[in-house]
């Protein structure tokens, strides 16, 4: 018989942060793939400058997310996650086995991420960094691969992917990372954008993002 959902209890722990677009990803994936219930949410703060050691126990990048599998090895980073956790579950795969949609959504989840290491890179050039430390020309580096990146899905991102449209990592990864950007203010993607914005918007009423927003300041 198959088990309720009120029946699953946690295997696997997630090594977590409230304010991680790729811890996000991982817990908006694992919701998307009916995983909710196997995995336990733990919160940590990590920066670079501030170690924790329970973190690098588990990663030696001392970085989150991390999965705890049931047999007690860690995984690392996210998109291993995801791919374990698309492994896990029978339904529709959130990482498409076939050409081209496979090559489409791991390409996207790269922009994603890439703008997510970007906008932390610029992040410590405007904000985290003392301020007499800080190095204008690199911020300005940074943030120019974010507009590049805003106005390419403006005029590339496929309008036909909405809520109720098969979504992949790379949709994930790229709503969890604008909210990112939103959430630390760092640069208003929505002006000038309508069609970044409406999908963006839409991709955020999921019930996996309502359920995941974020919360808490860095610890450096
Ligand atoms: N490529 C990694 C990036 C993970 C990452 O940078 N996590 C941040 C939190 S947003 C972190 O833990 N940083 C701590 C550090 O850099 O020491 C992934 O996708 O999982």
């Amino acid at each position: 018989m198959p088990q309720k959902s009120d029946d699953l209890k946690p295997d696997h722990t997630l090594l977590y942060q409230t304010h991680s677009p790729f811890a996000r990803k991982v817990l908006v994936f694992a919701i998307e793939a009916g995983l909710r219930d196997r995995i336990a949410v733990i919160h940590h703060e990590t920066s670079p400058t501030n170690r924790n050691e329970v973190i690098f126990n588990a990663n030696p990048l001392g970085k989150v997310p991390v999965l705890v599998l049931p047999d007690g090895m860690t995984l690392y980073d996210s998109l291993v996650i995801c791919d374990y956790l698309d492994r896990l579950h029978k339904g529709r795969k959130l990482i498409p086995h076939k050409r081209p949609r496979r090559l489409h959504a791991l390409r996207l989840h790269a922009l994603a991420q890439g703008m997510c290491d970007a906008g932390v890179l610029y992040r410590w050039e405007t904000n985290r960094r003392p301020e007499n430390l800080r190095y204008p020309a690199l911020a300005d580096g940074q943030k120019s691969k974010l507009i590049e990146t805003f106005d390419y899905l403006e005029n590339n991102l496929d309008p036909t992917i909405g809520p109720t449209m098969p979504i992949t990592v790379g949709h994930i990864a790229l709503a969890t990372g604008l909210e990112w950007i939103a959430f630390r203010e760092l640069i208003d993607f929505k002006a000038g954008r309508p069609t970044l914005t409406k999908w963006y918007e839409e991709f955020g009423a999921r019930s996996s993002m309502v359920e995941t927003r974020y919360s808490g300041q860095t610890h450096d």
